[in-house]
């Protein structure tokens, strides 16, 4: 694993969780090796995490005999050159989102990668949570019937104070872009998920604050965006850091011919559902909540009895378990894991929504194939 901040206590707590969890495990993970640059914090890390051992330099990471599976959990601009030696090396990958920083960073991943013939997937942990997979299960039965919106928006407040210093997450070399690939990019990949592929998209970023203690912000603050999806669908998305009160809000809303669903983060164990068809008549109308934790629900068969609800972490349990078991049976990581080429889809519509801020015009998205 490479990172030990955030993500990489997530990912570690996953593979912990997983095998004992899911059983019986796909694999059962040894934590090898975890690198970072600061060596008293990644040598904490690893006693923390369980690895057996640390390395201050990516390189040796890649290179290791005993590793069979690379984990970037590291910030966006370490992902390209250790994710795609590290396959090269015969290593599966999982890499944190975004992706690359931009489109072209991300396309080179998945050209790289896939060509080294490993299992790659890209850390879109949403699409597992159980109410986006029912969610997702739901749409592909046709419960919704032809779908007319996307609604999506991920707000976070913590950039508000003009005090916060300028960290990685606002120097564009190191992180891509700002709201719109940290944030904007979750929306965007379960638009993707849920309703389709993006055709093309209308947009708009904002920087409030430019100047900050330690320097200056060269990424977006927030963006808001339209989109047009190839089957027909409108969405509008957006995501901010600025939203005071907001912590960690994701929400999205779908609605079809037949029927809406509707999610919040937050409130992560529900799907809110209305299937209008089937509602006794327009007095009783209304949204219902279900809880998505009984037996027959996605991803209840490794957890407690009905109603013992889940959180956040447990999202990286079900990817992790997921591409564990890609790699056991040597079955796809997609539809349900997103892919490098699903991470540089998103890379796609994220560029699209920079240039049709500079344009000022609705831009198209365009999609390279590996063979050009
Ligand atoms: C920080 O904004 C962050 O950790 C994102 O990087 C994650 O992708 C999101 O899941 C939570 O917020």
């Amino acid at each position: 694993m490479l990172g030990y901040g955030f993500m990489g206590k997530a990912h570690a707590h996953a593979y912990r969780t997983l095998s004992y969890m899911t059983w019986p495990p796909p694999l059962v993970p040894r934590l090898v090796s975890i690198g970072g640059r600061a060596e008293e914090a990644v040598s904490d890390a690893a006693t923390r995490y369980g690895f057996e051992r640390y390395a201050v330099d990516w390189h040796e990471l890649a290179a290791d005999p005993d590793v069979q599976l690379f984990d970037n959990s590291g910030p966006n601009g370490i992902h390209a050159g250790p994710t795609i030696a590290a396959a090269e090396a015969g290593k599966h990958v999982v890499c944190e989102k975004p992706l690359g920083r931009t489109a072209d960073e991300s396309y080179e991943m998945w050209r790289r990668v896939a060509a080294a013939g490993v299992k790659h997937m890209t850390a879109f942990n949403y699409r597992f949570v159980p109410a986006v997979r029912l969610a997702r299960e739901m749409i592909e039965a046709g419960d919704l019937g032809d779908i007319f919106h996307f609604r999506g928006r991920y707000l976070q407040q913590w950039l508000v104070d003009p005090a916060f210093p300028r960290a990685w997450r606002l120097d564009r070399e190191q992180s891509g872009s700002g709201a719109l690939g940290d944030l904007g990019a979750h929306v965007i990949d379960l638009a993707r998920y849920l309703v389709g592929e993006v055709a093309s998209v209308f947009g708009e970023t904002r920087t409030f604050i430019p100047d900050r203690p330690g320097g200056s912000v060269d990424v977006d603050d927030a963006f808001g965006a339209t989109l047009q999806f190839d089957a027909g669908a409108f969405g509008v998305i957006e995501a901010s850091r600025f939203a005071t009160g907001r912590k960690n809000s994701l929400t999205w809303e779908i609605n079809g011919s037949k029927g809406s669903l509707a999610f919040d983060l937050e409130r992560l164990n529900e799907l809110q559902v209305n299937l209008s068809g089937s509602e006794p008549g327009r007095r009783a109308q209304g949204f219902r909540t279900v809880l998505v934790t009984a037996p027959d629900h996605p991803f209840a068969e490794h957890w407690w009895p009905d109603g013992h609800v889940l959180g956040w972490e447990h999202t990286f349990v079900h990817e992790l378990h997921h591409l564990l078991a890609a790699m056991a049976d040597d079955t796809d990581v997609g539809p349900h894991g997103a892919t490098f080429e699903d991470g540089y889809r998103a890379a796609e519509v994220c560029d699209a929504i920079i240039r049709a801020g500079e344009s000022g015009q609705r831009e198209g998205v365009t999609y390279r194939s590996l063979t050009g």
